[in-house]
């Protein structure tokens, strides 16, 4: 058996059903699954993954190993890791480092045992890992293929490594494939943000003043969530076009100084610190709920809040009263990590689905490139939007959807430029 560190191996059984559900909800990643398990395009090549250890994930992990891939897994947050899940992929025979409740040193520990075997591919959300591989790990650099990064924060990371030449191989931007950003960040992190909030809260949404501080995919799909529960929804924004977004599809805009002192509940989805700071808070009505759904846990100046608080003490879990000092409670959830997988289980499967299959195709393109050898110069890659096309219409088939084909003539109409009034 090879090697992992998880809570509870005990906690296997359950974590199988659990993968097990997911997998009956993820029919195109099953088709990549079935077309690859005989061919094993993977085989001889070691894949190091650092990605949220949930149902869905595992799925993924599923699908490189029965492509023939060999996998070594760590979670990519502190607070996300479904520790049944893990112990269930430790069983089957992967080799995972992760569980609930590490603290930050742990958190690279076990990044570090996935680099062990020496890599050829790294497949990220967030950029720890392959950060880990061009600070401290650099010898395997020289063998290193590609990697993949999943997120919005972990491509802007890997954009700006780029452009001032510290990029050291290849990576594909699975976050910006249609397929991946204008559904998972959209419609996935709308449902499960609330689905955190609710779990941490049990509060009612409607009539809340409810607050999103970034109108990005992420903002937007909360947002527009909120809104179809019924709460007043309230946008802040630092980039005009998204602010006039929001107004136009019937969000109040304000400055987060002016939203701190009406909101109920506060969620922010930025991809930047210090959004909600010590100011904001001592604004705050007494009752307030934060919370997070960004990568990172910056976002909220938790500090801030520790500084003005006379005490704390957990309510509910993933629920911490803070009683400030001038009287007033504010309720922080996840402790300002991403609510959606601290609190809940992440985006729905259904979705995850699609991000997943971008990820395999990723991975192989990076796998047939070296194949061929054709070495992809260093730079950030985003997947052929064919390649979209293809996952989109493999789902709607799988929902039952069927779609129109354009026309023969309709082909040459749109092709021909000399045709107007
Ligand atoms: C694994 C998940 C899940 C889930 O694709 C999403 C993204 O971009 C993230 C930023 O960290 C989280 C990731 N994500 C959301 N839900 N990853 N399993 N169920």
């Amino acid at each position: 058996m090879p090697k992992y560190k998880v809570k509870d191996l005990k906690l296997a059984e359950q974590g199988k059903r659990r993968i097990d559900w997911a997998e009956s909800r993820m029919p195109v990643l099953a088709a990549l699954r079935e077309k690859f398990k005989k061919t094993k395009p993977f085989k001889g090549y070691r894949i190091a993954g650092c990605l949220h250890v949930t149902k869905e994930t595992a799925v993924l992990v599923r699908t490189f190993v029965d492509a023939g891939a060999q996998v070594s897994w760590s979670g990519c947050n502190p607070l996300s890791t479904q520790d049944d899940v893990a112990a269930a992929l430790a069983k089957e025979g992967v080799s995972i480092y992760a569980w609930h409740g590490m603290n930050t040193k742990e958190f690279y520990w076990c990044i570090e045992r996935t680099l062990d075997f020496k890599p050829q591919l790294t497949l990220d959300d967030g950029a720890d890992l392959i950060f880990t591989v061009h600070n401290r790990y650099k010898n395997l650099i020289p063998t290193m293929i590609g990697g993949t990064e999943e997120t919005t924060t972990g491509v802007h990371r890997l954009r700006k490594m780029a452009e001032q030449g510290a990029l050291k191989y290849p990576v594909y931007a699975v976050n910006d494939s249609i397929t991946k950003w204008d559904f998972d960040n959209v419609y996935g992190t709308g449902q499960s943000t609330i689905d955190g909030i609710l779990r941490a809260t049990s509060v009612l949404i409607a009539g809340k003043n409810f607050v999103v501080a970034g109108y990005g995919h992420c903002g937007k799909g909360v947002a527009s969530r909120a809104k179809g529960l019924g709460a007043n929804t309230i946008i802040t924004e630092v980039k005009p076009t998204a602010a006039l977004e929001a107004t136009l599809e019937g969000h109040r805009v304000m400055k987060m100084d002016d939203a701190a002192k009406v909101g109920d509940i506060f969620v922010t989805a930025t991809g930047v610190k210090d959004v909600i700071v010590g100011r904001h808070f001592k604004f705050m009505k007494d009752g307030a709920i934060v919370c997070n759904t960004g990568h990172y846990d910056c976002e909220i100046n938790i500090k801030d809040l520790e500084a003005i608080k006379k005490r704390k003490r957990e309510l509910r879990k993933n629920n911490e009263e803070y009683t400030l000092k001038n009287g007033r409670k504010i309720f922080l959830l996840a402790k300002g990590r991403l609510v959606n997988l601290s609190a809940a289980e992440g985006h729905p499967s259904e979705v995850m689905d699609m991000s997943f299959s971008n990820q395999f195709n990723a991975q192989l393109k990076l796998v047939e490139s070296h194949k061929s050898g054709n070495k992809l110069p260093v730079d950030v890659y985003v997947l052929p939007e064919k390649m979209d096309q293809e996952i989109a219409g493999l789902k709607l088939r799988t929902m039952g959807l069927n779609i129109d084909k354009l026309t023969k003539e309709q082909e040459r109409y749109i092709n021909d430029f000399s045709e107007g009034t």
